[in-house]
Parts: structure tokens; C-alpha cells; sequence
């Protein structure tokens, strides 16, 4: 769906007056500190955010699936719904594919039909984590760490046709993420497993071009709750590093035991060169995929500051990121979500780009500790978001994207246009 130009502007105004001077008093305290604020809307409007084709419909838990009415039930109709994000946003200018979640049946009209909405297409996701109808071999005990050498093949050969449909769209990584672990001490012998794990990524490894990333996420635990084949960065960075300089490691939020110092294993991977992708999400307690910057929004201020200095320090030619949210909820709706997401992802970025790099590199060197800790409370108490308005009222977004959303009665359409019942793939 496309919103008429005037809609927005029409919205917008209601807030034109307030945005002006708000935006005018920050850039005059930016301006006094010596931080220029038309390079800061720069960065924010250049930085993009790849959107998953499946979150765009209501997830389940294991326990129940609530659906939100005006899902949408074909790729056709997530590019859409991705491109209605990317118009309100100006921030989601990629969709990031889950196969066989979705499958293009026309990759070309589906190239097509995603740049008429200014959309590209980001890393294609593989799945064997779950059985397809008429699949032939069960990934129940496992998919490229299968005991099983057909078994294993099988989820070789499905990772070699996810390249090759992501080659005919455009995209330029492939994101492996393995469930395959165990629920019981003595289940898997670790050794072995990782073994063979390793040689299956090293035979879809060959199968990814030249200008392709392979990216390698690690989870702890979920969906087995003993031991997990690539449960963390440093088994995920040992086999990235096994297989070859295309080989990354992707960091998901969610994806770490509570408490870790996520913000420091970025900067490590960074300064290693092998940062390939993030997913972003929030959570309270594991992988619970709640809204971008809704329980630890410090956290993500860290750790874009580590991105930031990384990106500004890299002798190691860390590649530029894929970046992508991750999340399905079965409570929000799931566009007002991305939305609220992109938003925390702009204003975490934003206070991070506020950092003065070089009087904290000085602070550090006296051990000034007391310094540093008010450099990084300087910029994130500083209140951002005019800067991140202001980008996406320049390419023609929302002010208050959510707000046009609601006001449009957006979802109200989509469920004229799709039904109460549609229902999105995914989990
Ligand atoms: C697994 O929890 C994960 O983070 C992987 O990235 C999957 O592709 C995705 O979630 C599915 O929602
Ligand atoms: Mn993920």
C-alpha cells in the first residue's frame, strides 16, 4: 500500500510548528558543542534497516496464535507492507526473506515489484529447522549436524537453493541459523557434532559468490535446552573463521544469557573484521523478541557506540553490517511495532553518533573514569529525537509515523483488502 504524498504531509503539519522550533533549539545546543547537526540528519537518513518477510504478520507462541486481522498472505503483499513501512519511515529500505516461508515464483516481478516500493532485498534466510510438507528426511534430531550423511545433504542442497534464489533478487548474504542442539546430557557427542556441522557449512560455503557474506548465528539454547551446536559467538567466529574470509558472525540480541556484555563481543567481532549482521529485538529474559529498545535501551546506546567507533576505526576492513530487525510478536500489531522499533534503532544510533570519540579516548587514558561515565551520559540523556524526525521528514516520511498510521486507519484497510482470517507464513 502507498499513502498519497499529501496524506503525510497533511499529518505532518499538525506538528510542523512544534517540530521546527524543537529541532531548531537542539541544533543550536549541537551547534555549541561542535557537532554538526546536517552531518548527523545525513547519517540518520542513510542508515537502513533490513525488515524479515516474517514479521509482518501476528507470531505465535507455543501456546496460542492471536491474528490481527489484514495479514498478509502472500510475498506480494509483505513487500507491500514493507514498502507502506519504508514510505511512513524512510528507514526500512530492505526486506530480508525466510525460505520456504517465501518462495518467489517470479524472482524477476519480484525484484521488480519490491524497487517500485524503493525496497532491495537483503541476506535470504535458510530454514531446517522446521519439516516441510513432503519433505523427505526429518530435521528432528538435527539438520548439518545430522548423524545422518542423506539427512545432512538434504539441508546442504536446501541452503545451496536459498543462494540461488537470493541471487535472482539481489541479495548479497546468506543467514544460516542452526537449531540443532540437544535436550539431554548424552544426546550428542559435542565433538563430533560440531564436526560434522562444520564440513556441511564448508559445502554450502563453496556455493556462496564472490560478492556474498555467509553469516552464522548462535543462539544458547531454544529449541534444545541442553546444548546447542553454535551456541555462542565464539563457536560461531571459530567456524567463520574455519570456513574463510566470506564468513561472518551475525550477533541477534536475543540471543545471549541474561546479563551478557553484548556490547563488548560487538566490539571484539568488529575489530576481528568478522561483524557480518545483527538482528535486533529486546528481551527481558531469553529470546522473547520484544520492541527494539522497550527493556534495555542503554544497552543498545552501547552498543551502537562500539559500532560507531568501530565503523570510524577499521583498519580491519570490517565489511558494512547487515542490519535487520527480528521479532514477532502475537500481542502488537506487527506494523505499529516495526515502526516503534525503527524509531529506538534511529534514536540508539543517533545519541551513539553524539559521542565525543576523541575527549573519551583521552578521558580513558587518564583513567578518568568519572569523565568517560559523563561522556556516554551526555549524549544519551540528550534528547535525539527531533534529529531523527527531521530524517524522515526530509525524504518525505512521517513525523509521527505510527500516529499517520492509526489516523489513515491503515490496518482497518488491509483487513477490507485481506480478510480478518488472512494469515501470514512463518512461525
Ligand atoms: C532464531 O531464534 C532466529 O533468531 C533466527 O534468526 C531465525 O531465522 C529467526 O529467529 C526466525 O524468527
Ligand atoms: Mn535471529
Amino acid at each position: 500500500m502507498i499513502i498519497p504524498a499529501s496524506n503525510i504531509g497533511e499529518l505532518n503539519d499538525l506538528h510542523q510548528q512544534n517540530h521546527t522550533i524543537q529541532y531548531a533549539n537542539l541544533k543550536n545546543d549541537l551547534e555549541l558543542k561542535g557537532i554538526d547537526p546536517e552531518a548527523l540528519v545525513k547519517q540518520l537518513i542513510d542508515y537502513q534497516v533490513a525488515i524479515p518477510s516474517w514479521a509482518l504478520g501476528a507470531g505465535g507462541t507455543r501456546f496460542a496464535r492471536f491474528s490481527i486481522g489484514g495479514e498478509p498472505s502472500t510475498l506480494e503483499e509483505k513487500i507491500k507492507d514493507v514498502g507502506l513501512l519504508h514510505q511512513l519511515t524512510q528507514s526500512a529500505g530492505s526486506i530480508s526473506l525466510h525460505i520456504p516461508w517465501d518462495i518467489p515464483e517470479d524472482p524477476l516481478a519480484t525484484k521488480e515489484l519490491a524497487s517500485s516500493y524503493f525496497l532491495a532485498f537483503d541476506a535470504v534466510n535458510s530454514n531446517t529447522f522446521q519439516d516441510q510438507s513432503g519433505q523427505r528426511h526429518s530435521y528432528k534430531f538435527g539438520s548439518l549436524c545430522h548423524q545422518n550423511p542423506t539427512v545432512r545433504e538434504q539441508a546442504i542442497n536446501h541452503n545451496i537453493e536459498v543462494i540461488e534464489i537470493g541471487k535472482k533478487l539481489g541479495s548479497q548474504a546468506l543467514t544460516v541459523w542452526l537449531a540443532d542442539g540437544s535436550s539431554f546430557p548424552g544426546q550428542h557427542n559435542f565433538r563430533k557434532a560440531l564436526d560434522r556441522t562444520a564440513k556441511s557449512l564448508q559445502s554450502i560455503y563453496q556455493y556462496i559468490p564472490e560478492d556474498w557474506a555467509m553469516l552464522i548465528e548462535y543462539k544458547p539454547y531454544e529449541p534444545y535446552f541442553y546444548s546447542m551446536v553454535i551456541p555462542d559467538w565464539g563457536t560461531s567466529l571459530l567456524l567463520a573463521n574455519q570456513l574463510g574470509d566470506q564468513a561472518y558472525t551475525l550477533v541477534d540480541l536475543g540471543h545471549h544469557l541474561p546479563n551478557t556484555n553484548i556490547e563488548q563481543i560487538v566490539a571484539t567481532l568488529h575489530s576481528q573484521g568478522k561483524l557480518g549482521g545483527f538482528h535486533f529485538n529486546d528481551s527481558k529474559y531469553s529470546d522473547d523478541d520484544l520492541s527494539v529498545g522497550s527493556i534495555k535501551p542503554y544497552q543498545l546506546f552501547l552498543i551502537f557506540n562500539e559500532l560507531v567507533f568501530g565503523i570510524d576505526h577499521n583498519p580491519q576492513n570490517n565489511p558494512d553490517i547487515a542490519w535487520m530487525i527480528d521479532a514477532s510478536h502475537n500481542l502488537k500489531d506487527p506494523l505499529e511495532d516495526l515502526m516503534q522499533s525503527l524509531d529506538q534503532i534511529m534514536i540508539a544510533y543517533a545519541k551513539a553518533l553524539l559521542v565525543n570519540q576523541s575527549t573519551l579516548a583521552e578521558a580513558q587514558a587518564l583513567n578518568d573514569i568519572t569523565f568517560c561515565q559523563f561522556i556516554l551520559n551526555e549524549a544519551y540523556q540528550t534528547d535525539v529525537r527531533p534529529l531523527v524526525r527531521e530524517s524522515r521528514l526530509r525524504n518525505g516520511g512521517a513525523l509521527y509515523p505510527v500516529e499517520v498510521y492509526r489516523k489513515l486507519g491503515v490496518r482497518d484497510q488491509l483487513i477490507k483488502e485481506r480478510g480478518k482470517e488472512s494469515k501470514a507464513s512463518g512461525l
